[in-house]
């Protein structure tokens, strides 16, 4: 028996207005190690701003945006055209796609190199998802917390997910309605963690 079958159990998290799935140990340590190196080295890692209040300053985080051609995304205000995708990505994207049994059409990728990079609250929310859009969140390198927030019910208590190296996230559903969601800042002195959200979007 495989000693750690236990780590790559599905658990449906009980969160109100929301659908939430974890699997704490999706690839395997091995994998994981090998795809954090590969897509360290292999993405084309971008440093994009965005403009708040007229100022221009430089996003908290290297991203990069894959997908197939033509569907663009805006993104923070910055419209991002899709990078062809690699071997990597079409791995982790078919294990995902064949777990899910649905198919995602891009992905946007953020590197933190420190306890520095961060992803403010926010909900993924942009039109060209749709209505109800499948997230699915793919970690790698340093654990880093993953915030929700409940938008309305100021009752609710924030949730804190820890997302492992070869963790995923799964949200559905309502999700995105309801709660926005961040990874803070930390002065601890971490290692880097690469975070790949697989979505689709609607050639609108
Ligand atoms: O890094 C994460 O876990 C979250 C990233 C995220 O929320 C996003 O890119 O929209
Ligand atoms: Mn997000």
């Amino acid at each position: 028996m495989d000693l750690f079958s236990s780590n790559n159990k599905k658990i449906k998290l009980k969160i109100p207005d929301a659908d939430v799935t974890l699997y704490q140990q999706f690839f395997s340590e091995k994998e994981s190690n090998k795809l954090l190196e590969n897509l360290t080295n292999n993405i084309h890692w971008q440093q994009d701003h965005i403009k708040i209040y007229g100022k221009t300053i430089k996003l908290p985080r290297l991203t990069a945006w894959y997908g197939y051609p033509n569907l663009t995304y805006t993104y923070s205000g910055i419209a991002m055209n899709p990078k062809p995708w690699n071997n990597e990505l079409l791995f982790l994207k078919d294990k995902i796609e064949k777990e899910l049994k649905v198919e995602f059409t891009s992905c946007l990728l953020n590197r933190y190199k420190t306890g520095n990079d961060y992803v403010g609250w926010h909900q993924d929310n942009e039109k060209e998802l749709g209505k109800n859009p499948i997230i699915a969140s793919v970690s790698f390198g340093q654990t880093r917390i993953f915030q929700l927030k409940h938008i309305y019910n100021k009752e609710l208590k924030r949730i804190n997910i820890p997302l492992n190296h070869g963790s995923l996230l799964v949200m559905k559903g309502t999700t995105q309605h309801y709660w926005k969601h961040q990874i803070q800042k930390t002065t601890l002195q971490i290692q880097q963690r690469i975070n790949l959200t697989f979505r689709i979007i609607k050639d609108i």
